[in-house]
């Protein structure tokens, strides 16, 4: 038993076609990983009734599972920071609720943070050795997005929207503040924090699995992810809002 925990976070929005499979693969891998561990759901707002089914299928201690989460819709990357005050981790996981990211994958990025002393360990689904099955669409944006990012900010990364992120917990508590985006550009705000701040950033290879017939990803969220980097373009290199 090594004497480190890790504190996975899973935010959740209408989660409940996945979230009882999802939480019972978590435990299953944690385990059996032999650190300390501890598994933080964040209800986002859900309409269906995704907390109260936690709720009527584990026993929260035994599980080592802390439901948290509050009434109204905010935003995947708000769901991520409210849940980081709860999270006593020396390190921080954040997962995605429907499994398209195995748990089972965290060896991988424990292993690769170790060996490469880095900070964060992000998945990556540009990386010449993941594999991803997508779609045409979902491709397109992620290949247009990677462009702009790279043009708007000369971020050391391949791919900052993949949702599995293993962190340093204290590297992640120092950021967190300055992380104001609430919905997905929160990803990218957060990388830029962190590589402003000196912290390390590495990516590791995903296997990735679309387990949702239809991505929920529509032409509103481009719109407002777009949005969002132009906020954090100006907090960059205007307001000067991460010095
Ligand atoms: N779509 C969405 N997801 C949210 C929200 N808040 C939290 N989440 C969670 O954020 C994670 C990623 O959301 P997904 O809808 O799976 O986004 P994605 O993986 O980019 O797209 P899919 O291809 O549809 O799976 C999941 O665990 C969601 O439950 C929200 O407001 N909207
Ligand atoms: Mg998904």
């Amino acid at each position: 038993m090594i004497n480190e925990k890790i504190s996975v976070i899973i935010p959740s929005f209408n989660e409940s076609n996945n979230i009882i499979n999802t939480l019972n693969e978590t435990k299953k891998v944690f385990a059996n990983l032999g650190y300390g561990y501890e598994i933080i759901v964040v209800d986002d707002g859900s309409k269906d009734g995704t907390a109260d089914l936690i709720q009527k299928n584990f026993d929260f201690k035994s599980d080592k599972i802390i439901v948290a989460g509050y009434s109204l819709n905010l935003g995947k990357g708000n769901a991520l920071k409210y849940g980081i005050q709860f999270a006593g981790g020396d390190y921080i996981l954040f997962m995605d609720a429907d499994l398209d990211l195995h748990p089972k994958q965290i060896s991988k990025f424990l292993e690769t943070m170790i060996v490469s002393g880095a900070d964060a360990v992000i998945g990556s689904k540009k990386s010449k050795d993941s594999n991803v099955k997508y779609s045409f669409k979902r491709r397109l944006l992620s290949n247009g997005y990677y462009y702009l990012i790279k043009l708007l900010f000369g971020l050391p990364v391949r791919d900052t929207q993949t949702g599995f992120k293993l962190f340093k917990g204290e590297a992640l508590k120092k950021c967190i503040s300055k992380v104001l985006i609430k919905r997905y550009a929160f990803d990218l705000e957060l990388l830029i924090v962190l590589h402003k701040n000196g912290y390390k950033i590495v990516e590791c290879p995903v296997e990735v699995m679309q387990s949702r017939s239809a991505g929920r990803i529509g032409f509103r969220d481009v719109f407002s992810v777009f949005n969002d980097t132009i906020k954090i373009f100006n907090r960059l290199y205007f307001r000067k809002f991460y010095d």
